[in-house]
């Protein structure tokens, strides 16, 4: 019995080298170096060549190296009779909440237009809001989107959530499902923390654009599937929203020639919010493959037909 690792990037040392430190009697092997397809019984995967699960005909158990599992939807080789888990972990949302929070400081501080500025060497000062006098509105408010909600509570913004249940966070205004429209009409500041399903897929566009206030800020810290480029390229134009932070894209890397790059006001990051870190999420790998062998409950469990 093996756990198994697939990555795009093949970058798998880190992952074994921190699988073995968390527990030294798992039999950690890749698609390269595994001798019978039959013996890996758990996978842990990120962005895996599409088909790759057809060749294990023994899983039990594949599991995100991430917080994002839409990856693992993508895959028509995805069996249907596996548990699925993802990565939960208190440095992905702390990394989260540093991110999220730079962007809205940055963002009401101007210090995008104090860069621009300087190029051309101009003394301006401008005027600038304060945390207290600016509401943001998380879209996505679960494990990461509370997480970031509170930090930006904590620094004095007003702060709302958006999610499919009201969710009970001390001084955030939690809106649900059927209330969506009462939440965009006051996020001057929209964070993008859902998941990607077929239902969001897309969320970002011209209608809910046009639902924000005049001249809001949008982040895009989710997946760049949620975006409509175009429409969000229009309504920069039009001033709709003032501004974008994207760190998640269509195409990653973002091609060379995507209008983004020269669109002014867009902030790009290449998708570097939160990086699953190998060393602290191990160890909760190793926990679940021994759950797995005992026949216990799995941790951090995604529901398949929820998507996430
Ligand atoms: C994740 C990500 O889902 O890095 O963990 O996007």
């Amino acid at each position: 019995m093996a756990l198994l690792l697939i990555r795009n990037n093949k970058d798998y040392q880190p992952w074994i080298d921190a699988l073995k430190e968390a527990d030294s009697s798992i039999e950690v092997v890749t698609p390269e170096t595994i001798k019978d397809p039959a013996d890996a019984a758990m996978a842990i995967t990120w962005k895996a060549p599409k088909g790759s699960y057809a060749n294990y005909p023994n899983l039990k158990v594949i599991g995100s190296m991430g917080a994002g599992v839409d990856h693992l939807f993508e895959d028509p080789s995805l069996p249907k009779d596996v548990i699925l888990t993802r990565i939960v972990d208190e440095k992905l949302a702390s990394d989260m909440q540093e991110f999220v929070s730079a962007l809205c400081l940055n963002h009401i501080r101007n210090l995008k237009t104090y860069t621009k500025l300087q190029k051309e060497g101009t003394w301006q000062p401008t005027d600038y809001k304060r945390a207290k006098d600016v509401t943001v509105g998380i879209l996505g408010f679960g494990t990461l989107g509370q997480a970031v909600g509170k930090m930006l509570k904590n620094i004095g913004f007003k702060v709302m959530g958006w999610s499919h249940s009201k969710k009970e966070v001390t001084g955030i205004t939690s809106y649900m499902q059927n209330e969506l429209d009462a939440f965009l009409s006051k996020a001057e500041i929209l964070v993008c923390l859902l998941p990607l399903t077929e239902e969001t897929q897309g969320i970002l566009n011209t209608e809910l654009f046009y639902k924000l206030p005049k001249g809001a800020y949008l982040i895009n810290v989710a997946r760049g599937g949620h975006l409509v480029d175009e429409d969000l390229i229009e309504a920069l134009n039009t001033n709709q929203l003032s501004g974008t932070a994207l760190d998640v894209f269509r195409t990653e890397p973002l091609p060379e020639d995507h209008p983004f790059w020269n669109q002014e006001d867009v902030i790009i990051t290449p998708h570097i919010a939160s990086m699953s870190n190998a060393a602290s999420v191990s160890a909760q790998v190793a926990e679940n493959y021994q759950r797995m062998q005992n026949g216990e409950e799995l941790k951090n469990q995604v529901k398949a037909d929820r998507g996430y």
